[in-house]
């Protein structure tokens, strides 16, 4: 089902702040940055110096609005690792399967993720107390 680990995301305050502070102290570089109106984030990508492109990357997820998913984690759980992303080569695919399994994925059908990507995610609950996410990179 999961070709690769596609990244992890962390929730942060401040986007720029939490950028420095993954690159003056971990030496990680910024491949990609947006804003996501309909998720509600501003967000970076952020790959470290040695790993080829596709490999794993760190996810940082600030919050444009206060009734944001990540405004919601900010308050509950303070800045931390918010979601765990896989890899797939069709996210509808992948979510059917899962949902066959009894696991809730959050969205009926796929929303727009980073870098025009296809996503929807697993509910922490049916998951392991992880909020996994499916991303299906644009073609
Ligand atoms: N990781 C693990 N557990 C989480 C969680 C997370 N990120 N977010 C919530 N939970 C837990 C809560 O603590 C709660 O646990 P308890 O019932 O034991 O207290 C439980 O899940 C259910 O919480 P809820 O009140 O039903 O739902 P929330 O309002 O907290 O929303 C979620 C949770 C996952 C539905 C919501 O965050 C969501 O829709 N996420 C998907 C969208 C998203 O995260 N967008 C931002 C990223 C965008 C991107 O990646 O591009």
């Amino acid at each position: 089902l999961v070709t690769a680990i596609d990244h992890v995301g962390i929730a942060v305050a401040d986007l720029d702040a939490a950028i420095e502070f993954q690159r003056s102290t971990f030496g990680l570089e910024v491949t990609h940055s947006e804003i996501n109106e309909e998720q509600g984030v501003h967000e970076a990508m952020l790959r470290a110096p040695g790993d080829a492109a596709g490999a794993t990357q760190i996810q940082l997820l600030a919050p444009l609005r206060p009734d944001s998913a990540i405004a919601k984690f900010l308050e509950r759980n303070n800045p931390g690792l918010q979601q765990l992303a896989f890899r797939v080569t069709d996210v509808e695919a992948a979510s059917a399967a899962l949902r066959a399994k009894g696991l809730r994925l959050l969205y009926d059908s796929p929303r727009r993720g980073t870098a025009d990507s296809r996503i929807n995610f697993v509910h922490p609950k049916d998951a392991g107390g992880v909020l996994v996410e499916l991303v299906e990179p644009a073609a």
